[in-house]
């Protein structure tokens, strides 16, 4: 029957369609499960695929886009930025052990940020028979080969399969995704050894993905969301604290009604965008002060609700967590008391414990929430005053201070309220993020890990999957680096996906500086001024480097002349080119 597409096979759920080699099968695969891009850095086992791209795409099959990435971070963190941009996971494909290792800390970013990804990579070829298409050629095939390739990766992905039969790769494709979406997400990582991808297959079975969808968590308990209601009801002093809730629209939404209708404080440490920060019950980035007085803890999708030891928990307070995985079960050490773990999709609970919280008001309830309504507010609008007034006051600051920065960007936003933002802030991010509003969800975009160097690539990814919006990165000098710059601006600017990078420029590794001196007030880097291993100095020229690619670059060092150059900035990517404004900040 080869030769003829879409026929139907004999197994439920299942189309057999009509290849060559192995390669287009996989092919097949993606286009079956609505791949948009493959992010691509290739060597001598990938070929056959990319031989396939071409193959197909001349016969007319609509084949997802080559992303060439010049080095794996930005594949991996695209991929990243487009699955958190969209729910749709992308795939990713690097050469063998080395391309794998290079993925690094994006991997571990995937894992703590629940980024669905389908990671495949070579595998060095296992014959040496010359009359075996894709045997052995090269002196690299022996050192290329690993005793455990896949452990490389195994502490991070949900799951991970080597194609060991040419006709699985249907099959093996479609779990890779299901798997890969399925809550909670996260990424998963196959090999595919040459011969397989180069063996002549003829037909090829293509695993329809709506017989093979992720699992969904959904609403959760019923009864523990009753509970929940129950609780939030009867208390007098709530806190909820946030980290994700924004992860999907749903989310945002549920938080934002729940909260209004029993007037919640919402503190986040913003991950994603959570809460609209011009509501009078957004309490802003420290848990610490309410913490300390609240009668009930509601942890929302938070990895790290309050830092032990930094913001204490009263011994008395009820503490609910309501989260894809409450207990964070591959966090080895995670002894945040919880009263009532609830697992569930928040995008789903939180409507439904704001229904149930309607059944149980009773008259008395609604004038106490209004009071505390009222007490919030006022809190809200005298922290949102005293930032703006520190920004005002330090607007003449040379070098430029991070609260002037934040204003000008804020007001950028004003005016561009349809750009997105990339954080990779490190220690400026809870300074910015009170300047910078969030109004509507899915406006903000984290890693959710601590692998730096995931800012630039997953700004392209964003682009890619949003072209219609101005995408701004933010990130620390140090981060901006981490990132491959070279390679990402380059791709922004082949794939026409331009970012607008923000380098939060104090030639400093801050984060690792500050925990030295507060570690060692009296200590011998102190006292002499002099510390190891922080300065980045002189610093790199960020500005030339994106001219490099055919990217822009610009130096600001004027407080006066920050507006106006965030705006060239921001005229400069709609008009298609990617970006870079180095600010330059004071020297921590
Ligand atoms: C891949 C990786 N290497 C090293 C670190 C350790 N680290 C954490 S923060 C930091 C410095 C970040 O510098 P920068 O982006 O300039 O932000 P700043 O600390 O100045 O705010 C480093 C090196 C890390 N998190 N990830
Ligand atoms: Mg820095």
């Amino acid at each position: 029957m080869a030769g003829e597409r879409g026929m139907v096979s004999n197994k439920a759920g299942v189309e057999r369609r009509a290849v060559g080699e192995t390669a287009e099968g996989y092919v097949e695969a993606l286009i079956a499960q609505g791949v948009d891009c493959l992010f691509l850095n290739p060597g001598t086992d990938t070929f056959p695929v990319q031989e396939a791209l071409v193959k197909l795409e001349q016969a007319g099959r609509k084949v997802p886009r080559t992303v060439l990435c010049l080095f794996e971070v930005v594949a991996l963190s695209a991929a990243h930025g487009y699955y958190a941009a969209t729910g749709r996971p992308q795939a990713v494909m690097v050469h063998v052990d080395v391309g794998t290792q290079y993925l690094g800390a994006m991997l571990h970013d995937a894992q703590r940020g629940h980024a669905a990804v389908v990671i495949t990579a070579g595998r060095a070829p296992y014959t040496t028979d010359p009359g075996e298409r894709g045997a052995r050629d090269s002196y690299i095939h022996w050192l290329q080969e690993q005793l455990d390739q896949h452990g490389i990766v195994r502490n991070y992905v949900k799951w991970d399969y080597e194609l060991r039969r040419p006709d699985q790769v249907g099959e093996v494709v479609a779990r890779a995704f299901q798997l890969a979406a399925s809550d909670p997400p996260g990424p998963v990582y196959m090999t595919l050894p040459r011969e397989n991808l180069m063996h002549s297959l003829g037909e090829v079975d293509i695993y329809q993905p709506d017989r093979f969808p992720p699992s969904r968590l959904g609403a959760g308990d019923p009864a523990a969301l009753r509970e929940v209601a129950r609780h939030l009801v009867a208390s007098e002093r709530p806190l909820v604290s946030t980290y994700n809730v924004g992860r999907s629209e749903a989310g945002y939404r549920g938080l934002l009604r729940l909260a209004e209708l029993l007037a919640l404080p919402v503190v986040e440490w913003r991950n994603r965008a959570n809460f609209p920060t011009d509501n009078p019950l957004h309490q802003g980035y420290d848990v610490g002060p309410l913490l300390a007085d609240a009668d009930l803890l509601f942890g929302i999708d938070h990895d790290f609700p309050y830092i032990p030891t930094r913001q204490r928990l009263p011994e008395s307070t009820y503490v609910i967590q309501l989260d894809v995985d409450p207990l964070k079960e591959r966090v080895p050490l995670w002894s945040f008391p919880v009263d009532l773990p609830v697992r569930a999709d928040s995008g789903q609970a939180l409507d439904l414990i704001a229904d149930y919280a309607v059944e149980l008001l009773s008259d008395d309830d609604r004038r106490r929430i209004e009071t505390r309504r009222a007490e919030l507010s006022r809190r809200h609008e005298r922290l949102w005053g005293e930032w703006d007034e520190a920004a005002r006051s330090e607007a003449g600051q040379v070098p430029i201070s991070l609260n002037w920065l934040g204003h000008c960007l804020g007001e950028l936003v004003d005016e561009a309220p349809d750009c997105l933002f990339v954080d990779e802030m490190v220690t400026s991010n809870s300074t910015l993020w009170r300047y910078l509003p969030v109004r509507r969800p899915g406006c903000w975009f984290v890693s959710g890990g601590s692998g730096l160097g995931w800012g630039l690539g997953a700004s392209l990814g964003i682009k890619l999957a949003r072209p219609d919006h101005p995408v701004i990165a933010l990130v620390g000098d140090g981060s901006f680096m981490f990132g491959a710059p070279t390679a990402a601006l380059w791709a922004m600017q082949v794939q026409q996906a331009p970012a607008l990078v923000i380098v939060l420029n104090n030639s400093c590794y801050n984060a690792t500086k500050s925990p030295l001196v507060a570690s060692y007030p009296e200590g011998y880097s102190v006292r002499s001024d002099h510390f190891v291993g922080v300065d980045l100095v002189p610093p790199p020229r960020y500005d030339l480097l994106a001219q490099s690619v055919g990217a822009a670059g610009e130096r600001v060092d004027d407080p006066a002349e920050l507006p106006a150059a965030l705006r060239r900035g921001l005229e400069t990517v709609r008009r298609g080119q990617a970006m870079v404004l180095d600010i330059q900040l004071a020297h921590p």
